[in-house]
């Protein structure tokens, strides 16, 4: 089994629906691919039957095609069988409930501490349907564990979101989730608890899934946007948790407030937001024994400006950063004592150098120099 840094085929693009081995039910053409099939990367926990077969049961996954294209003279539609009109993204996207409730699950190489984000897109089939995620250790999994519908548990804590949608449309979700100790292979599975019509063979659409290191694609129409905090003449891991607010604003409007750093972590990301202009302020706290000298913030690649409010235009499909750089200047005490004797002027002041080592230098006024 080969591993991956983040999950593969979060799209369901391969393998191709159109290529052989296609069913269909009303015009609407699908496939049901083993566990183990090549390029599929995706697994299930869900024993069934294959479509139309009866009795050949084994790990099935269901993957639709939404793309409207022609298979002979018929033209390809999801929406009588799915009750949705286009995949997500691309041309195909998977239903959960195969012939029974399932899990589609991928593991993937992980490192402890680390911040992965997930998205997905999901509709309900015939109503709303209602999926979870669970991320877990693999350690302590059995492989014939099947979380799906009567055996879903949501007092377990790896249970990192219930989701429930209509039917129809794609709705986006996405969170954190942060490796713990000692956990080098993170899986990441995909629930399904509950149909709308009851019919476990049925429901639970699922497209453009992502988890890894980077931010998730933003979904059709939306766009991104990361900020990032950093510090210079004062070592970071000086600096509490929350010290920095970021107020982002559309218009007069406060759409969201993010403080940094946030367990450690200096980026924040805010996912699927309608595209336009914003602004974005920091408000910056001081630090003590330190002097905020200068705060500049980076908008994607621009020059960097002086100042605490950027104008920032997101645009759709897109991911917009903006960075915010404060420096500081130690404030030093002289001692009282000798020094303060020989050298009753004194003025210490301190640079920050890259790589946060500090370097002191002492600068005495003109008229107390040795003569
Ligand atoms: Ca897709
Ligand atoms: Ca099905």
């Amino acid at each position: 089994m080969n591993y991956y840094d983040k999950l593969q085929n979060g799209s369901f693009e391969t393998p191709k629906v159109s290529d052989a081995g296609t069913l269909t039910y009303k015009n609407a053409h699908f496939i049901q691919v083993a566990n183990g099939t090549n390029d599929l990367y995706w697994k299930t926990t869900a024993k069934g039957a294959y479509f139309g077969s009866g009795t050949q049961r084994d790990y099935y996954i269901e993957i639709a095609d939404g793309s409207r294209s022609y298979y002979g003279n018929t033209v390809n539609d999801p929406k009588p069988v799915y009750n949705i009109s286009s995949a997500a993204q691309g041309n195909q996207f998977a239903e959960l409930n195969c012939e029974e409730p399932g899990a589609l699950y991928q593991d993937v190489l992980t490192e402890p501490g680390t911040v992965l984000h997930w998205g997905l897109e999901h509709a309900g089939r015939w109503g709303t349907d209602t999926m979870a995620v669970i991320i877990s250790d693999t350690k302590s999994m059995s492989s014939d564990w099947n979380p799906a519908g009567s055996g879903f548990d949501q007092s377990n804590p790896d249970v990192q979101a219930v989701l429930s949608d209509k039917t129809g449309k794609w709705t986006y979700h996405y969170g954190d989730y942060t490796v713990p100790a000692g956990q080098y292979v993170t899986r990441f599975y995909f629930v399904a608890v509950a149909a709308a019509n009851g019919n476990l063979s049925n429901g639970n659409l699922l497209d453009n899934i992502s988890f890894g290191k980077d931010l998730p694609n933003p979904p059709a129409k939306t766009g991104n946007l990361i900020i990032t905090k950093q510090v210079e003449g004062i070592a970071a891991s000086q600096i509490p948790d929350e010290s920095f607010t970021f107020q982002i604003k559309q218009g007069e409007e406060v759409i969201e407030e993010v403080k940094l750093p946030q367990n450690g972590q200096w980026s924040a990301s805010l996912q699927a937001v309608e595209p336009g202009e914003y602004t974005v302020t920091e408000i910056a706290q001081e630090q003590n024994n330190y002097r905020l000298e200068h705060t500049f913030y980076l908008v994607g690649q621009e020059s960097q400006a002086e100042g605490m409010t950027a104008r920032i235009d997101i645009t759709k499909e897109q991911t917009a950063t903006v960075t915010y750089t404060n420096q500081y200047q130690p404030l030093m005490v002289v001692p009282t004592g000798v020094e303060n004797r020989v050298l009753p002027t004194i003025l210490i002041e301190t640079i920050g150098i890259t790589g946060g080592a500090v370097f002191l230098f002492l600068r005495r006024k003109r008229k107390e120099t040795d003569s």
